[in-house]
């Protein structure tokens, strides 16, 4: 029998054996990320209903000496919410409170299992929004998402998951709760543990709620897809629609490649006649129409080489396909190697020439699918065509990242794709204060021991 084994009558105490999966079949599912590029094993995934069940749960494994992966939606791309050495998956899933929108506030109190579309959906009923939007909308969690500090696609304008979280409750590795969720916007009483949390990746804490901010809803909208015949045009145009368009939501780059790839895959239509090299699409968003404040920016951009606007939801759908199938478009033609870099605006251009040869020279049978939030500079570098773990072609782009003064990881984390490589962009001393923390709040190293900070020499 082994250590695990003998966790489960506990674990089928504190949550209902109902609760407590051990079918290799089922389980086997909770053990591989989105992308299939990172594999696992576990014996047992735990579906705690509260947050004192997930408490219980900490104390029995943190006691029993035993590693737990929590687990959001699992739509994370770096590798970091499958148990990568047999640990125990902590599913979240279950924690799907929503509490009523807090009109006066502009806030929302959220389990860390409310899918981000239904977060999004609760905002929009109460004439609000939430600030954060990402393709797996409706599978990504508020947990997951606090986890990583997600972006997502409106980044521009309202910032990561961390701008968005006025509070949290959480459980610490050995069961203790700590909870401050009373959404004082000005509370200025010591460490921001919301802040630390977000994008710990779960080797902190356990998030199990979050208060949110919420934003306003702008009802009228305006999409325009720009076609460049040069990257280096699109990206002035980006800076452009980032310093003059107040009402910008979204300011997204792709290429022709990845264009050709999404209609390929997905069966779109073309949406120019003519090929080009980049395009951007453009999203305002205000409470009266933003198409004239649109195109009176657009008179300042020169080069465009054709245009596409829409303004009724189903168009502008139709235009946004084009950048948010990227991801699955990619994912349909192999396992992809997902290197989600910033980079500073000055640097853009040069590194999206680069990259793509500096991959070809070390594995010429490798494709390169370069897209992103361009106005934000963060650019997702993919690419097909290479072994799961072979991990040249990582480091390669990482390096060049960092010597161009960016990060190697704009928004998706650490994960265990790139823990090899956060000395890039963290110095030993960093690291170390890493380290500290991450003993002070979980000295037995129960919680997602295989992220975030680099593997013992
Ligand atoms: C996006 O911006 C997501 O669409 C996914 O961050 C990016 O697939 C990717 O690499
Ligand atoms: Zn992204």
């Amino acid at each position: 029998m082994t250590v695990v084994d003998g966790l489960l009558g506990p674990l089928a105490s504190a949550v209902g054996a109902a609760h407590v999966l051990t079918d290799a079949d089922v389980v086997a599912g909770y053990a591989v990320d989105w992308t299939g590029r990172f594999r696992g094993s576990t014996s047992v995934v735990v579906r705690p209903g509260s947050t004192a069940e997930v408490a219980a749960v900490l104390r029995i494994c943190d006691d029993a000496g035993v590693a737990v992966v929590p687990q959001g939606g699992n739509t994370g791309l770096v590798g970091g919410s499958v148990p990568l050495a047999g640990e125990v998956v902590l599913s979240l899933a279950r924690l799907a409170d929503l509490e009523d929108v807090d009109p006066a506030a502009a806030q929302v109190t959220a389990g860390a299992g409310v899918s981000i579309g239904r977060l999004q959906a609760a905002a929009t009923e109460a004439g609000l929004a939430y600030g954060v939007d990402l393709a797996s909308r409706d599978t990504a969690t508020v947990g997951g998402t606090i986890a990583t500090n997600a972006a997502g696609l409106r980044a521009l304008r309202y910032g990561d998951t961390r701008s968005q979280l006025v509070g949290v409750e959480a459980v610490l590795a050995d069961g203790r709760v700590v909870t401050h969720l009373g959404g004082l916007v000005r509370d200025n009483t010591g460490y921001h543990l919301p802040s630390l949390l977000c994008g710990s990746e779960g080797t902190l804490a356990v998030v199990t709620k979050a208060r949110l901010r919420l934003v306003p809803r702008y009802s009228e909208r305006v999409v325009a897809l720009l076609a460049f015949d040069s990257v280096d045009a699109a990206l002035v145009a980006a800076g452009s629609m980032r310093s003059r368009l107040s009402s910008v939501d979204a300011a997204e780059l792709f290429l022709q490649t990845g264009l050709d790839l999404v209609a390929e895959v997905t069966g779109l239509p073309a949406p120019f006649p003519a090929r080009h090299v980049a395009y951007l699409l453009v999203e305002a968003a205000d409470r009266l129409d933003p198409t004239d404040a649109l195109a009176e920016a657009l008179a300042d951009v020169g080069a465009v080489a054709d245009v596409a606007v829409a303004s009724a939801a189903s168009a502008r759908q139709r235009l946004w396909a084009y950048r948010e199938r990227h991801t699955e478009a990619i994912n349909a033609i192999g396992t992809p190697h997902k290197l989600d870099v910033a980079l500073p605006a000055s640097a853009i251009a040069a590194f999206v020439a680069e990259a793509p040869h500096r991959i070809a020279a070390l594995a010429p049978q490798a494709r390169t699918w370069i897209f992103g939030h361009a106005a934000d500079g963060n650019l997702h570098v993919n690419v097909t065509g290479l072994a799961p773990d072979d991990d040249q072609v990582d480091e390669t782009v990482l390096r060049l990242a960092a010597s161009y003064g960016g990060s190697i990881s704009a928004e998706h984390g650490i994960g265990t794709a790139k823990r090899a490589w956060l000395g890039l962009n963290r110095s030993d001393t960093e690291i170390a204060a890493f380290r500290a923390i991450k003993a002070a709040l979980d000295p037995r190293g129960t919680l997602n021991p295989n992220v975030l900070l680099p593997p013992p020499a």
